[in-house]
């Protein structure tokens, strides 16, 4: 029998950080739209999420082992590209199989690493579903050469790198099959509506690996796929993983329209969250209330920054007077937010980090470290990776071919960006803790459920007291690491901050754990 076992593998960051802490989970979307198409073509798929379950690329090997496949694909992100190699070069050494690369940081490093890694055969660019499947028809018939298959770089049995026809038009998604499901839980899925964004923002892969451009599915396939993930696996919570789920254009407008009125009809006890920028937001409150009528209790908002001149470095397009404006008008709305914040950048000053702080302070964000302790990089593929890359201005200390830190200005604020780094692996697990209760629970009831269940009023003040006791503890460690940034040398602030916040965690966890055992009140 022919062998055509696949293992598509989504790897885990070098250290599992507060990178993975999402509401949404880290099902691979993109490995799934592969693993559809592969068993549409009686291809024997399996995949590996060590993102989720972590295992070294040894113990990862001994795994892979057993499937005896024929081609491993690999999703590496800027984090994870170290446990990829490694594992790839070990599972070479073991056995005759094929490895191909894919995904935003693969296509945007493609030649990069295939001339530096003989152990990587092929890289994959762009959308992989097609490719994926062309390259194991000529694995099974044993034909080694991939000259005719578009989009590819990869090496020949001689050792040679060839660069395959680009082809520059991006696949119909209303073609490709539903991405396949084996791994949904907490009656949760990941799901997209779209490929792609037309903004430009310098920090984002997405510009340059979709060339600016959106694709749309047909949202009555979205909602049939909804509805099929209702049924099937009593799925209740979606999360669009689109770039951005609306943009200013009229058939955009016209679609989310559309999809609220739908949604309505079809599907109407589910909630969704998905991402929308702010300035999109603020132009279109009548929609945004639309879509939270029908169940899109949950919003990811890229702030960034409530700062002009880190907004204009980012190239967000977007004012400091937007970002101000948001937060109250989602609140008023019954919207929780995730915010998505960068601290700091190679010219941010001690006082652009209060300014940050303040705002995420006064509208309720400060309850977990991840929202404050994030560091502009520069990944490949980005406008900021070019530039700094162009202007030789990074840290090269800190840099790796795969992921740029920024040079501060500043020595101090890199030492706090450093020990705020840290101080986010520190508290991964009570700031995990706090964010699904925070958003499904305590805002669940704070901004939807106060005037129905006036009984719970006394409990929920109490929760509240526990909030602010959490928020203002965050606060004035903050406030006490500005302080030390103000005051001692590089080093002393490292040591310091994270002292500060070791000491400070056991008191820390038992808010959380009061707050989180009283939020069972308002749950129930
Ligand atoms: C949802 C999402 C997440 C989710 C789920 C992760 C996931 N893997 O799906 C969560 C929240 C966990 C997450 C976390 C992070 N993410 Co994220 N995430 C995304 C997002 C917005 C959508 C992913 C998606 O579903 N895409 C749609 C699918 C269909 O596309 P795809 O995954 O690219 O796959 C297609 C092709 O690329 C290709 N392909 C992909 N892999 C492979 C492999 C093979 C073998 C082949 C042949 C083809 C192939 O074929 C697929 C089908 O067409 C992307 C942005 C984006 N537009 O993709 C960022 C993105 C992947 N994330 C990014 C980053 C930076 C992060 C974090 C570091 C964020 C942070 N600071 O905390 C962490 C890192 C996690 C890690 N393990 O390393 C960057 C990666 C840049 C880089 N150089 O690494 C992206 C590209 C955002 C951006 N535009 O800059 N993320
Ligand atoms: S950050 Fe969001 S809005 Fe900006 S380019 Fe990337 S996907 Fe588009």
């Amino acid at each position: 029998m022919i062998n055509n076992n696949v293992v598509l593998i989504s790897p885990p960051p070098v250290y599992t950080s507060g990178i993975k802490a999402s509401l949404g989970g880290s099902e691979h979307l993109g490995l799934s739209y592969l693993a559809s198409a592969l068993s549409i073509k009686g291809v024997n798929v399996h995949i590996k999420n060590y993102d989720e379950q972590p295992l070294s690329p040894l113990n990862a090997c001994d795994e892979v082992l057993l499937l005896s496949p024929v081609l491993i694909g690999i999703s590496p992100t800027s984090y994870s590209i170290d446990w990829a190699l490694e594992f790839s070069e070990n599972i070479k050494s073991l056995i005759n199989t094929h490895i191909i690369f894919g995904g935003h940081l693969a296509t945007n490093t493609a030649s990069f690493i295939i001339e530096n890694h003989p152990f990587v055969d092929m890289i994959c660019i762009g959308d992989g579903e097609q490719i994926i499947c062309e390259i194991v028809e000529h694995l099974t018939n044993e034909n080694l050469d991939f000259s005719d298959i578009n989009n590819l770089v990869y090496k020949s049995k001689s050792g040679e790198i060839h660069t395959t026809n680009m082809n520059e038009k991006l696949s119909d998604i209303n073609q490709i099959e539903w991405p396949q499901r084996n791994n949904i839980k907490n009656n949760a899925a990941r799901i997209l509506t779209s490929r792609g964004c037309n903004f430009s923002c310098d920090f984002c892969t997405t510009p340059v690996f979709y060339n600016r451009k959106v694709r749309l599915r047909d949202i009555n396939d979205v909602i049939d796929e909804m509805i099929y993930l209702n049924s099937k696996y009593d799925v209740r919570r979606f999360f669009f993983s689109d770039d951005s789920f609306i943009s200013n254009s009229k058939d955009s407008l016209d679609r989310a329209n559309y999809f609220a009125e739908l949604l309505e009809i079809k599907l109407p006890d589910i909630e969704f969250r998905c991402e929308i920028r702010a300035d999109i937001i603020l132009d279109n409150i009548p929609l945004i209330k639309r879509l939270y009528n029908v169940g899109m209790k949950y919003l990811f908002v890229g702030y960034e920054s409530c700062i002009d001149s880190d907004l204009k470095y980012y190239n967000k397009n977007i004012t400091s007077s937007i970002i101000d404006d948001v937060p109250n008008k989602l609140q008023e709305i019954g919207i929780s937010v995730v915010p998505g914040f960068i601290m700091f950048n190679n010219a941010t000053e001690i006082d652009d980090v209060e300014k940050n702080l303040i705002f995420l302070f006064k509208n309720d964000y400060l309850y977990r470290t991840t929202f404050y302790s994030r560091t502009c990089m520069g990944y490949p593929g980005s406008g900021l990776f070019n530039i700094m890359k162009r202007d030789n201005n990074y840290d090269t200390k800190r840099s790796n071919d795969y992921l740029l830190y920024p040079k501060f200005i500043n020595n101090n604020v890199r030492a706090l960006s450093i020990a705020f780094e840290r101080v986010e692996l520190l508290y991964l697990d009570v700031d995990s803790q706090m964010l699904a209760k925070v958003i499904y629970i305590f805002e669940g009831y704070k901004l939807r459920r106060k005037h129905i269940d006036i009984d719970k009023r006394a409990l929920y003040e109490d929760v509240v007291i526990k909030y602010n006791e959490i928020q203002n503890m965050h606060y004035q460690m903050c406030c006490d690491a500005i302080k030390f940034a103000k005051t001692s040398s590089e080093e002393e602030i490292i040591e310091s901050v994270i002292n500060l916040f070791t000491e400070k965690k056991p008191v820390l966890c038992h808010l959380v754990k009061e707050f989180t055992d009283s939020c069972k009140f308002l749950e129930s």
